[in-house]
């Protein structure tokens, strides 16, 4: 059940990120290359909040798994040049993330940033600047509001590093839309529970990748199917020959990509597939089942909108299949090497 509350009640919590966030300063001195590091859902956080970041800031910016810095940091590291190095891990005690971390601290090219739900560990004193989300205290061994929150207070710490204050003002109004989302948390279950259907691919592009990459953690971790997401528009150049009339596809559609977003569903549906849409679609887009968000955020800063829905997308499926959300199969809240 927690899992459950966890989800439903993300949108309080997204509300004390902000108002912690807000009055917070930081370090926006001159870096040549951010990158982002985690693990598993952490993981594919950074790799939107890499995205959002250089969109936001105009300073290049990468995600790489933490294991991949710490085994391999010449692959990501040029000699002379200034990083920033953002660490994202809910617990904060991840073996990989603190090993990468560790790896760096000799470096002085290097400064690090820590965002947790628990300022209160080894990875937040080992970095430079910390954003602490204490008011997180996640009970799922799945990550959902430890996601949606640490998304948001990235965004909130791009557009400060930006001091851009029309991004910062459609970053204010996204608490009470997913609060006003989740009320609605029914529309996910058309597909959640048709168990006519055995395969589930989700596509996004940009920032929505790294969601497109969660959203299928997430389904996988709590009902083992295999499933699998891509850039949306690389479905077509192979995976697309898995579709039959047992395919799912859920697009996070964009305002920016409609055109293609729309040949893109076409093209599914004419193979069997059913394809779920999430997103600012105008009246006059085609798919099987459509989950309209607003367009009066901007493709931008509406990420946070679209993650409750494919949170409880994974949970109603599990349910209707017997599982038990709270106790996913293999898994443990931390993984210690
Ligand atoms: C990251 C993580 C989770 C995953 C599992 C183990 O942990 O890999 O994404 O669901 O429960 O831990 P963290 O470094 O963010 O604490």
């Amino acid at each position: 059940m927690h899992t459950y509350n966890e989800i439903k009640n993300q949108a309080e919590q997204l509300h004390k990120t902000y108002e912690l966030l807000e009055k917070e300063t930081f370090n926006t001195g001159e870096v040549d290359q951010v990158i982002f590091t985690g693990c598993g859902t952490s993981f594919y956080l950074a790799s939107s909040a890499a995205r959002y970041y250089q969109n936001a800031t105009g300073v290049f910016a990468a995600a790489v798994p933490a294991s991949e810095l710490f085994l391999h940091a010449s692959t990501w590291i040029i000699p002379g040049k200034k990083y920033l190095v953002v660490a994202i891990s809910r617990s904060g005690t991840t073996s990989e993330i603190i090993m990468a971390l560790d790896n760096l601290k000799e470096n002085e090219q290097i400064r690090t940033l820590a965002i947790t739900c628990n300022g209160d560990t080894a990875m937040a004193e080992m970095a430079d600047e910390v954003i602490a989300l204490d008011h997180i205290s996640e009970q799922s061994v799945v990550m959902t509001q430890s996601f949606s929150n640490m998304m948001y207070a990235l965004q909130l710490y791009a557009v400060k590093w930006a001091e851009s204050e029309q991004d910062l003002n459609e970053l204010s109004r996204i608490p009470d839309l997913v609060n006003a989302l989740i009320a609605s948390e029914d529309q996910t279950k058309v597909i959640a529970e048709n168990l006519t259907k055995k395969r589930f691919i989700y596509l996004g592009s940009g920032q929505y990748n790294g969601l497109a990459k969660e959203a299928t953690l997430k389904l996988k971790e709590m009902t083992q199917t295999e499933c699998e997401s891509y850039s949306s528009l690389e479905f077509r150049h192979g995976p697309i020959s898995i579709v039959d009339e047992s395919t799912v596809v859920i697009l996070l559609a964009q305002k920016e990509t409609a055109a293609f977003d729309q040949s893109l569903v076409k093209d599914i549906q004419r193979l069997g597939g059913y394809v779920l849409v999430i997103g600012p679609t105008n009246e006059d887009f085609e798919a099987d089942q459509l989950i309209r968000l607003t367009d009066e955020i901007t493709d931008h800063n509406r990420y946070s909108l679209y993650v409750p829905l494919l949170q409880f997308l994974a949970y109603q499926r599990a349910v209707r299949l017997g599982f038990n959300p709270d106790q996913p199969r293999n898994l443990t809240q931390v993984v210690k090497l």
